[in-house]
């Protein structure tokens, strides 16, 4: 009893310590890399094996492949699978998600040269089989994973980038696909489900390079239908985007990497307005969102192609970005992903040096929430977050049940 009491106390206090505490510093030990051989241009991670412990997969070329890593849970990584993708198809964007097979994460690459996307199912952890490949527009780039139309199967958007389009692949539930084509602005490089109302139809923003526009699609249930095209600072280019919650309202915000400036809307019931640049350490080319700092708010983190570096900008509690870190990289980071590599609940990196041919790992000094505890787990059996005798009573009136 003194036991749960007392974490019970700790995590009371921890979120006061929080609001009340000075800026958490933030920083990364010196990254680590694991060898890509050849040109990596995007990763994603998952639990893509059966040991609990984060891995990695990246995309590389020379020839088109995904590459697995298993995570060790302290930070280290060995090879696993090999995917090949098959002679100049292309090996683009990556992305983890469940579309087929049993619960283990599966993955969805845009073959950029073969103007498709690609989906590997997950062998139960046991590595990885060929799904279905969809037909998509012209050099599709930017995936985004969401499950737009609320059935409970995950569908894809992506940006064509050399034809002005954005495809939706609608999950049929089975593994298979049907997708349809939004136009857009010029040069798109990012699609983003984001939940701009407060229904479950996932609704969708497309990032216009060239346009120096961000598209917003909204859908009603039957479809997507542009609704509003927001205009960039005029003396910026977007490219990666990323919706989260930034300003804790319970509405997803968007943020879009810049160059060298993060460019944040806020939803202000359900349009995307307000929009404000951070200024980040480099040329932003990739962005994704998360606690970097172990506070509980979600911030940036941007990999910056043209200067080596990675920059990670932390929310001040209201939706703004103040003091974070930039740190180097390799050569050409052109994308990032998050996961915790050293299982100790905070969020570490993984970055694609596109020039260097390696995958930086960088693990985040801060360490998180450990989250319920798990004695909990076992036996808070009424599942009211504390275990008393309520939880003895509901255990004896079901004794001596079969459970199968
Ligand atoms: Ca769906
Ligand atoms: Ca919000
Ligand atoms: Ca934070
Ligand atoms: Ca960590």
């Amino acid at each position: 009893m003194t036991g749960s009491s007392t974490r019970r106390l700790v995590s009371t206090l921890t979120p006061l310590m929080i609001v009340a505490g000075a800026a958490t510093a933030q920083s990364f030990d010196p990254p680590t890399t694991i060898p890509a051989v050849q040109r990596p241009s995007a990763v994603a991670t998952g639990l893509f094996n059966a040991d609990g412990f984060v891995d990695v997969a990246f995309t590389v070329d020379g020839p088109d492949r995904i590459l697995v890593f298993h995570g060790d849970g302290a930070g280290a990584f060995t090879a696993g699978p090999v995917i090949m993708l098959g002679a100049g198809v292309g090996a683009g964007d990556l992305v983890t998600g469940e579309f087929g097979g049993g619960p283990e994460p599966d993955l969805a690459v845009a073959l950029q040269n073969s103007n498709a996307i690609r989906t590997y199912i997950n062998n139960a952890g046991a590595g990885f089989t060929l799904g279905t490949t969809t037909a998509v527009g012209t050099n599709p780039r930017g995936l985004t994973v969401g499950d737009h139309n609320c059935d409970g199967a995950m569908d894809i958007a992506c940006a064509n980038r050399d034809d002005n389009t954005a495809s939706v692949l609608t999950s049929d539930g089975l593994g298979g696909f049907a997708a349809m084509t939004l136009n857009v602005g010029l040069d798109p490089r990012q699609a983003a489900f984001i939940a701009l109302d407060n229904d479950c139809d996932l609704d969708l923003a497309v990032s216009n390079h060239d346009d120096r526009s961000i598209s917003v699609f909204t859908n009603n249930g039957a479809g997507f239908a542009l609704s509003a095209t927001l205009a960039v600072n005029p003396a910026l280019r977007p490219d990666g985007i990323v919706a989260a919650d930034f300003n804790n309202d319970g509405a997803q915000d968007l943020a879009a990497a810049t160059e060298t400036f993060a460019t944040v809307w806020t939803n202000v019931s359900g349009s995307l307005t307000n929009r404000v640049e951070w200024p980040l350490g480099g040329d932003s080319a990739d962005i994704i969102a998360g606690d970097f700092d172990c506070n509980g708010s979600t911030d940036l983190a941007t990999a910056n192609q043209n200067s080596g570096t990675v920059s990670v900008i932390n929310n001040t509690g209201a939706g703004g970005f103040g003091a974070g870190v930039t740190f180097a990289t390799g050569a050409s980071p052109t994308a990032l992903a998050m996961g915790d590599f050293d299982a100790n609940a905070s969020n570490d990196l993984a970055v694609a040096n596109r020039d260097s041919n390696t995958v930086s790992i960088a693990l985040n000094t801060c360490t998180g929430d450990p989250g319920p505890n798990p004695d909990c787990q076992n036996a808070d059996v009424n599942g009211d977050g504390t275990v008393d005798l309520d939880d003895l009573q509901v255990m004896l009136f079901n004794f001596g049940e079969s459970c199968n």
